[in-house]
């Protein structure tokens, strides 16, 4: 099954919540420090008991590489555990002179054989195209972020009376030519999103910022709902790995996971 192919039969399924596998070697359950990679034993319980009702994993690479060497090496480890039927994003945000992300992208889908990527439009098509060229995958495009500092550049207005995240909506909508573009919008954003349904045209959505960051989960779903919108993932990450750190992480996280599937459905 190719990358997209996940995403949909996740969606069809009803599964529209991103596991955010932002695994900090600070924050695990002191007690896995015994093992030689505690990250990926960590990972591996939360992959274990999530991995039936999940839409999708989401590592953000900062968590890895932070960690140097073996960072990485726990990062490729926990993906390969995901396995194959499970649509996985490589949340990297990057974007370079063409040449430069040839090679990001080369990283991201062919050693880490990610399924999609999260990338940053500010460099312009050419920094994207490497990206895009990978037809089969799924690449998240920043459009609104869900930070408060999303409103030093992403709400200025431009020339043609938008504001400039909207012109990356229309940008989108014509470089999406293969149908590899996804979209990534703050779930702090909730009335922009409203204001924007009819730019963001049923391409998959990725949607962070609830939980930790104040985004609220039941109206972000009533407004999808509203606009009959399914293409979308909502990520959480430490809203359902940290939920506790006794032995019974892994149910805990399994149960919040749950709680929040209940909201969509
Ligand atoms: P929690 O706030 O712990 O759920 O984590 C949110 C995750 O989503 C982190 O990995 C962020 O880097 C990422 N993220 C945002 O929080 N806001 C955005 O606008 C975009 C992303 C992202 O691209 O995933």
């Amino acid at each position: 099954m190719n990358s997209k192919d996940k995403f949909f039969v996740k969606i069809k399924d009803g599964k529209h919540i991103c596991v955010g596998l932002d695994s900090d070697i600070k924050k695990i359950p002191k007690f896995l420090l015994k093992y030689p990679d505690p990250v990926y034993e960590f990972n591996k319980i939360i992959i274990d008991s999530t991995l039936d009702t999940a839409g999708a994993y989401k590592f953000n690479f900062a968590f890895y590489e932070s960690n140097g060497i073996q960072g990485l090496t726990s990062l490729k480890k926990s993906i390969g555990y995901i396995g194959n039927n499970n649509f996985i994003i490589a949340d990297a945000k990057r974007g370079d002179i063409g040449n430069t992300s040839r090679m990001y992208a080369l990283s991201i889908f062919e050693f880490f054989k990610a399924d999609a990527s999260t990338i940053n439009p500010y460099m312009g098509f050419d920094s994207l195209e490497p990206f895009l060229s990978f037809t089969e995958k799924i690449n998240f495009i920043l459009v609104l972020t869900s930070n408060p500092g999303s409103n030093d550049f992403q709400k200025l207005k431009t020339n043609n009376g938008l504001f400039l995240y909207q012109e990356i909506l229309n940008k989108i909508n014509s470089w999406n030519k293969e149908k590899n573009c996804g979209i990534v919008f703050g779930a702090t954003q909730l009335e922009e999103i409203a204001n924007n349904m009819d730019r963001l045209n049923n391409i998959p959505l990725l949607i962070p910022g609830i939980g930790a960051q104040g985004g609220d989960l039941q109206s972000l779903i009533k407004l999808l709902k509203q606009n009959n919108y399914r293409n979308f993932l909502i990520n959480s990450s430490r809203g359902i790995i940290y939920k506790d750190s006794t032995e019974l992480f892994g149910e805990a996280a399994r149960e919040e996971l749950l709680k929040l599937n209940n909201v969509i459905t």
